[in-house]
């Protein structure tokens, strides 16, 4: 009986995001671990998976393939307690997943990648990576206020989505010292899922 495939990459938030929920969520996957630094997104066979060549990618247990971190968290949360069965905080849910894919993984993401994996000093960065990725950082702190997760009060997929890079966000060169609330918020989220505390 074919079950649900994941092809990503450890290295990668957004990859870990769908895996992290099938966990919580005891959904039974079969991990493929795809070496992005040597290009195994960009082969024919997985070409022919997801041409726009990236991970991760889900093939589900009938076949169908479904790419994008947030569109298979979605998929694989439906009806679950990470989307909230309230209306309006299921839209504030998807508020964060479109802000998180738009300005906060652009430059938080982007940032740690070319810092960490490609090796590139701080000199040869654009320095509006650093200055719009801590501005994100900072708009999250602030939008933690009294509050122990982004929406409503339990754990959602906005906390998912948006704690992937966020815990990653020193090897980006990004600053989390003077943030209380969101370091709180990141051991809060990382105990909820299990993971290894990053601070
Ligand atoms: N918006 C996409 C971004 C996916 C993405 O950027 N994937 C990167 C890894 S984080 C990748 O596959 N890089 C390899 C490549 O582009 O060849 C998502 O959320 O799934």
């Amino acid at each position: 009986m074919a079950r649900l495939k994941l092809f990503g990459s450890s290295i990668s938030g957004n990859c870990l995001k769908p895996r992290w929920v099938a966990e919580r969520l005891a959904i039974p996957f079969d991990w493929v671990e795809m070496d992005i630094i040597a290009g195994a997104t960009r082969q024919p066979e997985f070409l022919s998976l997801n041409p726009s060549g990236q991970v991760p990618l889900a093939v589900l247990a009938d076949r169908r393939v479904l790419a994008q971190s947030n569109a298979i968290m979605l998929h694989l949360a439906e009806g679950s307690d990470l989307v909230p069965a309230d209306a309006f905080d299921r839209a504030k849910m998807y508020e964060w997943l479109f802000w998180e894919q738009y300005s906060h993984e652009p430059t938080i993401a982007v940032r740690r990648w070319r810092r960490a994996y490609l090796k590139q000093s701080d000199a040869d960065l654009d320095p509006a990576l650093l200055t719009k990725g801590q501005a994100a950082l900072s708009r999250m702190d602030n939008a933690l206020e009294g509050r122990r997760y982004l929406v409503g009060d339990r754990l959602s997929l906005a906390d998912v989505a948006l704690v992937a890079y966020t815990r990653w966000a020193p090897e980006g060169g990004f600053d989390l010292d003077g943030l209380p609330r969101l370091t709180t918020w990141i051991a809060h989220v990382e105990r909820a899922l299990g993971l290894p505390p990053t601070r």
